[in-house]
């Protein structure tokens, strides 16, 4: 079973790439952005609750998206795999994601980490916000609050990974195609 987790910044590619690598792998995307997204859209009381923190560039609680994870996961027990985006997010989440997979006798195969300069991921993020809608993407100063819950709360998970020796990195600036090539071939020796 290939488990994945993609990680980065916001505006790293993360949700750029796993469209690709769910194609290839067969993978199941669980995207906790997406999922707390449509919570929202369904007007839901977890939704309007995720909606005043996400729209404040903040992180929601942990208990909150751990339940979401813990549902989907039992959802779809014949999964060959999973790709998570965006999840976790703080040490906590991942040390929780650890005991749900042991739950199915699997674990986490690899995280990528996808390498973007602040300036970069502001030019894009600014760039999604003019057709997105989505209101974390219109300004500047929320941006920069993404990206500090990011340092201070997120970053930290990238040494969980690499203590377990699962870390990779890669340069997630250039060419869509170019960054997939590099990321498959950090999971599986292939360059396609
Ligand atoms: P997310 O939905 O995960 O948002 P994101 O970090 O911006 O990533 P996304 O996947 O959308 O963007 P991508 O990098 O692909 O989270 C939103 C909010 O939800 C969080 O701030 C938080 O409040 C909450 N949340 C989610 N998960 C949580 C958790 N686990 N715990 C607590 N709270 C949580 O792409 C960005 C843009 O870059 C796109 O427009 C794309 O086209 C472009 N792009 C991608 N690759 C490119 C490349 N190589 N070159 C040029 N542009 C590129």
């Amino acid at each position: 079973m290939l488990n994945l987790v993609l990680f980065g910044p916001p505006g790293a590619g993360k949700g750029t790439q796993s469209e690709y690598l769910i194609k290839k792998y067969n993978l199941i995307h669980l995207s906790t952005g997406d999922l707390l997204r449509s919570q929202i859209a369904a007007g839901t009381e977890l939704g309007l609750q995720a909606k005043q923190l996400m729209d404040q560039g903040l992180l929601v609680p942990d208990a909150v998206v751990i339940g979401m994870i813990e549902s989907k996961l039992q959802e779809n027990q014949s999964a060959p795999g999973f790709i998570f985006d965006g999840f976790p997010r703080t040490v906590r989440q991942a040390e929780a994601l650890d005991v749900l997979l042991s739950q199915y006798n699997t674990e986490i195969t690899k995280m990528i980490a996808l390498v973007v300069d602040s300036e970069e991921l502001t030019r894009r993020l600014l760039l999604r916000g003019q057709t997105s809608g989505r209101p974390d993407d219109q300004n500047e100063e929320l941006i920069r609050r993404r990206v500090k819950e990011y340092n201070d709360k997120t970053a930290p998970v990238a040494d969980y990974y690499s203590q377990q020796g699962k870390f990779a990195a890669i340069g997630g600036i250039g060419e869509i195609d170019t960054i997939f090539k590099e990321i498959c071939h950090q999971i599986d020796g292939s360059d396609s």
